[in-house]
């Protein structure tokens, strides 16, 4: 495979639990991909004490093992730098012109961005302006880039209505029109995700430029088939209270018999998806790219389920490896509809080929017992909840 010819992919947040499977998964395809990442994940890390559960090197040895195992002349490269300066992702679009750009970049953890007015803070600039200034970069050096954004399916809450793919057919008083689907964010993360979507549809609608905007669940799951292929590959897998996604913390607290943390009445109900799949999809949106001037969002999700589905699931996987197994109710941190109506369509997924896996049994003994043999390294400390959303 020639240089000339190979798509050119930026991965954005390339250190993280999407962004460094991504950058392996588009490698192996025969995509050039290059690598940014500020780091702000880890500096979060450290100043919450919390740390991925599996060890992690620095993205540079990452990079270079991986280079290594390849031998090839698409190697991935990577940059330091912050979106923040918008000098660098200037620079960085200039030198490396992409076709499409995959944006994960930006701070992931709703509980963080509801710890205080810094943190909210944090969230919202980095990830707004980060993004502010990525447009620009792309409306003045690669006007043709696609975007692919990271967006998420909590900036559509849980609202008594069905969800669709970002826009909703409006009728009010006789007149109708095509409207960006209402906004119900479940918190400053997600509002901050709401906000970059009003800002990438408005530069596509005047500037020209193209967007998916990728609607994404819950993520769960820990190997993808170029992580496991050495220690050295491992994504940033978090159990702890603030990264943590659901299914990855209820797996962590099965394999050391803690009592499954399920928030409220465990009623509510969300989309969930397999990181394997967020591959496929990311593959899927790259080969279906929107048009010039056109915003396209599609909902990133397989499945659909309670939080009490999850832990019962969890529980039947524990119980089949002889593990305890329970359910621990906790008065739920967050201000979230505790029971609701929810409906989401995933049908722009489904139309150009995604295949679901399942959330099954057999997944969730196999992870569990990949995290029993590190269990050693499990703080238990940093499981609890401790960040409400109104601590009144
Ligand atoms: N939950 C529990 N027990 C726990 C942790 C969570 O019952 O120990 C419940 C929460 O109350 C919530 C649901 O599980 O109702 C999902 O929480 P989560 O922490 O797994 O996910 P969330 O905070 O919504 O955010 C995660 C990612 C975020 C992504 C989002 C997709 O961190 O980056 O955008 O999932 S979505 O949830 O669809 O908005």
């Amino acid at each position: 495979m020639r240089l000339r010819s190979m798509k050119k992919i930026l991965v954005i947040g390339g250190d993280g639990y999407l962004g460094w499977p991504t950058a392996m998964h588009l490698s192996k395809k025969n995509y050039k991909v290059h690598l940014i990442d500020n780091f702000s994940k880890r500096n979060i890390e450290n100043e919450n004490g919390i740390k991925p559960l599996f060890q992690i090197e620095t993205l540079k040895n990452r990079v270079n093992a991986w280079n290594k195992l390849n031998q090839k002349k698409n190697k991935i490269t990577f940059s330091f730098g912050d979106l923040l300066n918008h000098r660098f992702i200037y620079d960085e679009l200039k030198k490396f012109k992409p076709n499409h750009i995959i944006h994960y970049g930006e701070q992931p953890s709703a509980p963080y961005s509801m710890a205080g007015r810094h943190q909210a803070e944090f969230t919202l600039r980095n990830n707004v302006i980060g993004n502010l200034n990525l447009i620009f970069g792309i409306k003045k050096y690669c006007p043709n880039t696609h975007i692919i954004k990271l967006g998420t399916m909590g900036s559509y809450g849980t609202p008594n209505i069905d969800i669709e793919e970002g826009f909703l057919k409006v009728s009010h008083k006789g007149r109708k029109d095509i409207m960006q689907y209402p906004f119900k964010p479940h918190s400053f993360y997600h509002c901050s995700k709401s906000a970059d979507s009003i800002n990438i549809y408005f530069a596509c609608r005047t500037w020209g430029l193209r967007s998916t905007d990728l609607n994404q669940g819950v993520v769960y799951g820990v190997d993808t088939p170029e992580t496991i292929l050495s220690d050295t590959f491992n994504t940033s897998f978090h159990y702890d209270h603030i990264f943590g996604t659901v299914i990855n913390r209820f797996l962590v607290q099965a394999a050391i018999n803690q009592p499954l943390t399920i928030y409220g009445k465990g009623e509510q109900v969300r989309t969930f998806l397999n990181i394997n799949d967020t591959l496929q999809c990311i593959e899927l949106a790259i080969k279906n790219p929107a048009k010039s001037g056109e915003y396209k969002v599609r909902n990133q999700f397989t499945e659909t389920f309670s939080i009490n589905e999850i832990a019962r699931l969890v529980l039947k996987a524990a119980k089949s490896i002889g593990l305890n197994g329970n359910i621990k109710y906790l008065k739920n941190p967050r201000t979230e509809l505790l029971k609701h109506y929810y409906k989401a369509s995933n049908k722009s997924f489904l139309n150009i080929g995604l295949k679901k896996r399942k959330l099954d049994v057999s997944f969730l003994k196999k992870t569990i017992l990949k995290i029993i043999e590190s269990k050693d390294l499990i703080d238990k400390k940093t499981i609890k909840p401790s960040i409400k959303w109104n601590n009144k």
